[in-house]
């Protein structure tokens, strides 16, 4: 595996992050919800949920699929823009992984087009919706470092917590070695 873009992990908060895209764990609604997707509306402040709802009137009325990637500025936030994503919810009876992967695909070329240059994301899938740490950090970390993304210079996964870190940890370990 190549890993020609640099990859940094960070313990905390996606809302204080200074990239110029910070990824939202959101649902297909665009309406906001808990976790991630809460704590980036309430402290961006009501513009992001203001481009939000223009965004299901014009182009989403039936909702952003699932792996789809759509950005609105950032509000408030220290980022300058805010790329929205639906993970899939965990299922041991489907193999959703693709979809998985396609949220960080779709997101990392929104973060292109809009000729960002730094891009944090959160373990996506990995709260309410119950996707088991190692495999959402495995499917994450390879899918940013095999997809050509001209000008992101830096992707930064942001955990939550001290098992998250950890799971993203081993897995970037493992792929470094490889
Ligand atoms: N910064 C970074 N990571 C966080 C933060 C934060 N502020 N808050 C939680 N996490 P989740 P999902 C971690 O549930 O599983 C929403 O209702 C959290 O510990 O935010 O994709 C949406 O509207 C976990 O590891 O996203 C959807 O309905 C990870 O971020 C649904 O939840 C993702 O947890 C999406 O669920």
């Amino acid at each position: 595996m190549v890993l020609s873009r640099h990859i940094h992990l960070a313990k905390g908060d996606i809302t204080e992050q200074d990239t110029d895209v910070v990824v939202n764990a959101a649902n297909s609604s665009l309406l906001g919800g808990g976790g991630v997707d809460g704590a980036i509306h309430r402290k961006g402040g009501p513009q992001i949920l203001a481009e939000c709802r223009s965004l299901r009137a014009s182009k989403y009325g039936r909702g952003l699929p699932t792996g789809q990637a759509v950005a609105t500025t950032a509000g408030r936030l220290p980022a300058k823009w805010v790329v929205h994503t639906v993970g899939p919810v965990w299922s041991d009876q489907e193999d959703r992984s693709e979809l998985l992967a396609d949220c960080h695909r779709n997101s990392l070329e929104v973060a292109v087009s809009l000729g960002a240059k730094t891009v944090a994301f959160p373990a996506i899938s990995t709260g309410i919706f119950r996707w088991p740490l190692k495999s959402a950090a495995d499917i994450a970390l390879r899918t940013v470092l095999a997809t050509d993304a001209p000008g992101i210079e830096a992707v930064r996964f942001v955990l939550f917590d001290e098992a998250a870190f950890a799971a993203f940890n081993d897995v970037l370990t493992t792929l470094r070695s490889e």
